[in-house]
């Protein structure tokens, strides 16, 4: 039986550090490949499409387009540079023959280049480097270059993987070169990106396969539309797949097969599904009416239901407990609050999270969530919280797992790149964390780049400590680089906090009393219950404070005299600030209007009575 080149198609992912500029790449790719009309008003980033991913300018969900390049069709696959949602590029990687590895041309290859380009390279995928952002005044491309080469060569990337093209780019002055020569004449008059497009035709491998075969198509990621419900994306390997037509779906998870239609199909165009007929080997299509289909499955005829291998995804490395919500103020704010509400969203959500896990525990209030990292948890509970779900969650915890009798926790690779006069106390403060400096570069204009080895456990609470020693100059970045025999009891800086006395509105007296103790994170007229945490101590001591408490009124002009009194602003704090403030005997209570922090036993009797049993 023939295996065929499908010579038109290309697919590839874009894989890169955080904001190393993919999106924008993938936004003057559609460009200029004529995918938009001429008038039609596109946004920047247009890949970035949800609410968050749009606040916050990351890309958080891998994402796949197509564009039609002479005669050729690329299949794109966009992916998020972050850490924490390195389980997205993972799995997209099974759908593309090639990644265009982006890096910037004044970074050079960062914490998470390295985990993406291994992954690219274990995959034996073929790679273009796209030295972007060479516009930028400090780039220095052929620097980074260097430190590419040598990426690979310490990834143990073979011959041919080695003999890489490279591309510079601005992506976003939308254009492209492989002469580094050429530089300054793109500066002084830009250009586009045919050279681009070109490295693509020219290096990255165009699918191959047995169309006469019977059909496979691996489910590599899924989608839903509130007309057509729940879609599944992936790639033909094998055979061709039509519309109508049955098919068996062979479980990822347990390995059984059920049979479904093909209700609809769907190619990718520019931003756009359009309806197609039939797709062949190579092609990355949308698969409409298959209501219980998951990530990893393997679509195939039913006469001859054979899976496909799917990848080992990095397993999760923090933990944190999603309980109902029992504060006096639980129903108030949110639509969804009920253990079964909780349950069900937390199990949808792991159907497409690929790198996400879920533990029932003891309680039916309260499920452990396994994510790789707190921002890949936190952007869960915000997305929860705006679809209308309240809950609480605790103070995330790394996962240590038993190696042969050896307890094993996730150690991280950190880069900081600290202006010079800060690098002793980041020392210091990495040092009191179990950090390991395993490299320093010299002093670069100003800066001073350093790497650590650090367990997972010592950066939980450490951005805000980073931010605060550095006078938020200082850049970090992390990616997991394995699990490591555990490194000992840490010691953070202590602080505490203080609690809401009883039940009621805050006061400007009382709040103006409390705030001699520490700082506050309400203002006056906030409805607050006992045991509801309301500002930090900067002791190591939790202060109950009377907020509610009125100035007793001795006479009319008395009673206005509150006003007098002066309040410093209430320090607000996002949710992944609060996660990092958490200790363990508190939770934050999380609700679609509000994020409050509150002490796990709310009494203060309770709590005292727990402290003087600790202390005897
Ligand atoms: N100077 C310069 N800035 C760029 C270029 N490309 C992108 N940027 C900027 O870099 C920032 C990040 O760009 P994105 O395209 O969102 O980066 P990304 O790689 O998709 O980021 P994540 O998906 O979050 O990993 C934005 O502020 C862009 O405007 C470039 O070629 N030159
Ligand atoms: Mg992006």
């Amino acid at each position: 039986m023939a295996s065929e080149r499908i010579e038109h198609l290309r697919n590839i992912a874009i894989i890169a550090h955080v904001d190393h500029g993919k999106t924008t790449l993938v936004d003057v790719m559609l460009r200029q490949s004529g995918t938009f009309r001429d008038n039609e008003q596109v946004a920047e980033r247009v890949m970035d499409s949800n609410d968050l991913e749009r606040e916050r300018g990351i890309t958080i969900l891998a994402k796949n387009t197509a564009v039609q390049y002479e005669d050729l069709r690329i299949n794109i696959v966009d992916t998020p540079g972050h850490a924490d949602f390195g389980g997205e590029v993972e799995r997209v990687l099974k759908m593309v023959d090639g990644v265009l590895l982006l890096v910037d041309a004044y970074d050079g290859p960062m914490p998470q280049t390295r985990f993406v380009l291994r992954k690219a390279l274990s995959m034996g995928l073929t790679s273009i480097v796209v030295i972007n952002k060479v516009d930028r005044a400090d780039a220095r491309p052929a620097e980074v270059h260097d430190h590419i080469l040598e990426l690979f060569m310490e990834l143990g990337a073979t011959d041919t993987q080695l003999d890489f093209p490279v591309v510079y780019a601005s992506s976003r002055e939308g254009y492209a070169f492989t002469d580094l020569d050429e530089l300054d004449e793109h500066l002084a008059h830009g250009g586009d990106l045919h050279p681009l497009f070109q490295a693509i035709r020219d290096h990255i491998p165009c699918p191959v396969g047995d169309e006469s075969m019977p059909l496979q198509m691996l489910v590599s990621n899924l989608d839903y539309d509130s007309y057509i419900g729940r879609i599944a994306v992936g790639r033909v390997e094998r055979g061709s797949i039509r519309m109508g037509m049955q098919a068996a779906v062979v479980s990822f998870a347990d390995g059984t097969h059920s049979t479904a239609r093909v209700a609809k199909l769907f190619r990718f165009e520019g931003l756009h599904r359009t309806e197609t007929d039939s797709a062949s080997v190579g092609e990355i299509v949308c698969v409409a009416g298959i209501p219980d289909i998951n990530i990893g499955d393997t679509i195939c005829p039913t006469d001859a239901p054979e899976a496909l291998p799917f990848i080992d995804i990095d397993e999760p490395t923090i933990a944190m407990t999603f309980s109902v919500n029992d504060s006096p103020f639980a129903g108030r704010e949110g639509r969804f609050v009920t253990s079964r509400h909780l349950r069900d969203r937390l199990f949808k959500e792991m159907e497409t999270n690929v790198s996400m896990r879920l533990e029932e525990t003891a309680t039916p209030d309260a499920f452990v969530v396994k994510g790789r990292g707190e921002l890949h948890l936190s952007i869960l509970i915000e997305t929860m919280r705006r679809q209308g779900y309240e809950f609480q969650v605790s103070k995330p915890r790394v996962i240590v797992k038993e190696v042969e009798g050896v307890a094993m926790e996730p150690v991280e690779l950190l880069l900081v790149d600290v202006p010079e006069p800060f690098v002793g106390v980041v020392m210091q403060g990495l040092g009191s964390r179990k950090a390991e400096l395993v490299n320093m570069l010299p002093p670069e204009k100003g800066y001073v780049r350093l790497e650590f080895k650090i367990p997972s456990r010592g950066l939980i609470g450490y951005r805000s400590e980073f931010l605060t020693d550095t006078k938020g100059n200082g850049i970090m970045n992390t990616v997991v680089s394995g699990f490591e025999p555990w490194k000992g009891e840490i010691e953070t800086r202590p602080h505490g906090v203080l609690v809401a006395w009883e039940d009621g509105d805050s006061v400007t007296y009382g709040l103006y009393n409390a705030q001699e103790r520490g700082n506050l994170f309400i203002g006056a007229g906030v409805p607050v219950y006992e045991g509801m945490i309301v500002g930090e101590c900067p002791r190591d001591e939790d202060i109950v404070v009377n907020i509610c408490k009125k100035k007793h009124v001795t006479n009319m002009r008395a009673s206005g005299s509150d006003d007098a009194l002066r309040l410093v602003p209430p320090k607000l704090m996002s949710l992944e600030q609060c996660l990092e403030f958490l200790s363990d005997d508190e939770l934050v209570e999380v609700t679609p209007k509000t994020i409050r922090l509150r002490k796990r036993i709310l009494s203060t009797e309770q709590r005292a009575k727990l402290r003087s049993r600790k202390d005897t």
